[in-house]
């Protein structure tokens, strides 16, 4: 009887859990809130039915915590196999907190297999186009950033335990939800020799005090306590490995760069990728979705990497500006130049060991979230000079705050409220909380995920186009022929970078003329004083690429009658054929 009332409580706990757990989640998506993990999981599964002709929902590997990373690959096959044409990589949310990636690359899959069939240039760039979207690379984190009590900045890591501060304990003393409402704000003390005065505006906020000026607050950090009683707060919490400084290319030790973990590909989840993507030869171009800034980053990552080839740096810069078009206020900007250096990127990782043309969007701005009538003049942030002001360019908290009390009716701000400290005695909690300043607020959130969405598109459909015609055919002599073709490209991006070229990461184009002995062969560089650059052995096969918004040509003297077939073959522009008759 106790076991059939056990089982009965059971029942009834799992009918009243069930529902629960059940997630709503169907097609078309919604983007006006944001998907935890496990709905971007059902999200996915649901794409995955909806479209199950063009989706392909895989399993690329498993966490360091053991959660599933999934990748969908978008491809029709009816028009060929994925390896057959130009892939397009784009992940999202590699760093935790930054969970807007998610729902960008969501939005993608969305659009791209709603409008499939529906409208022209959808349906043209799938049949000839592959997809592979990662919205979540870091699911630990978007996990935990749901999940647990969080600041805006925080969460980043991979979950990888690390003795930051190497006393011999492991994450042993990370902030603390002290007031327990999920979020980790900041904590505050009275103190007449403080930096900071509250502001006569609004008592929320404090302004730097001037010098001379009599102080009244301190700022004592994020939330939290002393947990491991060593004089220090917070001094190493969750982490830190940046799943974004532990790619294999151009790695460096924590002493060289915080965060890279002990060695490159440390995170399994990340090498699990890295294993996936190596396999996707196709792949040409790249987007990995990040937050905070409004930026349109390309590599180098590093000076010391040298600028890219000039006609790479060309390609970048015609996307560039055009995505600076469809995303106002963001900025097209070089890695390193523009930002700041770093190693063993994912990007880089694209661009050097994939040979793709890779960017970096660096969505949401702070300055979207404004107070302000037309006529009404910018107030200067009132943040001190450095990354933080460059972030929040053009917009003080005062704005932010007004936004906050009229926009988001205060969800974004916890006013301060007094503490009792263990350390620091009577202490306020208080400020920006975790779904605030790096995230747009659910109602904006719509014409970003959008946005950028087309931005991927637009550049997406920039990739390769090539075309292969036999343009002469000439007799020259007893079974002798002249046999020119063209390789042509219709779009920006080359079949083949220049630095991919250049440091010869893969087999370039290949174009070969079967059927008939082929005795001379190379490329055409001027048709009308045929000068032609012979290739000395296996004429036959030329190795080659096609430039965006160009052309390329070849001759080759060919003895034989009757059918000839010319054929190219290029990893990221895909295959073509030919035949032509020697008459
Ligand atoms: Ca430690
Ligand atoms: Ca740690
Ligand atoms: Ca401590
Ligand atoms: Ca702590
Ligand atoms: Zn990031």
């Amino acid at each position: 009887m106790k076991k059939i009332i056990g089982l009965a409580i059971l029942l009834a706990l799992l009918a009243f859990s069930l529902p629960a757990q059940k997630t709503d989640v169907s097609v078309p998506l919604r983007f006006d809130h944001y998907y935890p993990l496990d709905q971007v999981y059902a999200a996915l599964t649901a794409l995955n039915k909806a479209y199950p002709a063009l989706t392909t929902l895989e399993e690329v590997g498993k966490s360091d915590e053991g959660r599933p990373l999934m990748a969908m690959t978008v491809n029709n096959p009816k028009t060929g196999a994925p390896l057959t044409k130009p892939g397009i990589y784009v992940d999202g949310n590699i760093h935790g907190n930054e969970i807007q990636g998610g729902e960008i690359t969501l939005y993608l899959l969305d659009y791209l297999l709603g409008e499939y069939g529906k409208n022209e240039e959808i349906t043209a760039l799938i049949d000839r186009t592959c997809f592979y979207v990662v919205p979540v690379v870091n699911v630990d984190g978007r996990y935990h950033f749901f999940a647990d009590a969080n600041s805006p900045g925080s969460n980043r890591s991979v979950r990888i335990p690390t003795d930051d501060d190497h006393d011999g304990l492991i994450d042993e003393d990370g902030p603390d939800d002290l007031d327990g409402d999920g979020n980790i704000c900041l904590m505050r003390k009275k103190d007449p020799f403080g930096r900071y005065k509250t502001d006569p505006e609004d008592p929320r906020l404090m302004i730097p005090v001037k010098p001379g000026e009599k102080g009244e607050w301190t700022i004592l950090g994020e939330e939290g306590i002393d947990n491991d009683g060593d004089g220090k707060i917070n001094e190493d919490g969750e982490g830190y490995v940046d799943p974004n400084r532990n790619w294999g290319f151009d790695w460096a030790p924590p002493y060289v760069q915080m965060g890279s973990g002990e060695y490159p590909f440390r995170s399994v989840g990340l090498k699990a990728l890295a294993e996936w993507t190596a396999k996707k030869t196709n792949i040409t171009l790249g987007w990995t979705f990040h937050n905070n800034g409004g930026m349109l980053l390309r590599g180098p990552s590093r000076k010391a990497l040298g600028e890219y080839p000039a006609p790479d740096v060309a390609v970048y810069d015609y996307l560039g500006k055009q995505a600076e078009r469809i995303l106002p206020g963001y900025k097209y900007m070089i890695s390193w130049k523009d930002l700041y250096t770093t190693y063993g990127d994912s990007l880089e990782w694209l661009t050097d060991t994939m040979g793709a043309f890779g960017y970096v969007a660096e969505v949401f701005q702070t300055q979207s979230e404004s107070f302000r009538g037309v006529s009404e003049k910018p107030e200067a942030p009132a943040a001190e000079p450095g990354l933080a002001a460059m972030m929040s360019e053009g917009i003080s908290e005062r704005d932010r705050i007004k936004f906050n009390d009229n926009l988001a009716m205060g969800e974004l701000y916890k006013p301060w409220k007094p503490f009792k400290h263990p350390t620091y005695g009577d202490i306020e909690i208080g400020g920006w909380v975790k779904m605030s300043s790096r995230l747009s607020a659910p109602f904006m959130l719509k014409d970003l995920v959008h946005r950028n969405a087309m931005t991927v598109i637009f550049t997406a459909k920039n990739v390769p186009l090539v075309s292969l015609e036999v343009t002469e055919v000439k007799p020259v002599g007893k079974n002798l022929y002249r046999v020119r073709t063209r390789l042509s490209n219709s779009k920006a991006i080359p079949s083949m970078s220049a630095l991919a070229q250049k440091n010869n990461v893969y087999p370039k184009d290949m174009l070969k003329v079967t059927g008939a002995k082929v005795l001379a062969g190379g490329i055409l560089n001027d048709p009308y004083l045929e000068l032609v650059a012979y290739k000395k052995y296996k004429p036959e096969l030329q190795f080659t690429s096609v430039p965006g918004f160009g052309k390329v040509e070849h001759q080759f003297l060919v003895e034989g009658n009757g059918p000839i077939t010319v054929s190219y073959e290029s990893r990221h522009a895909g295959k073509l054929t030919k035949t032509a008759e020697l008459k």
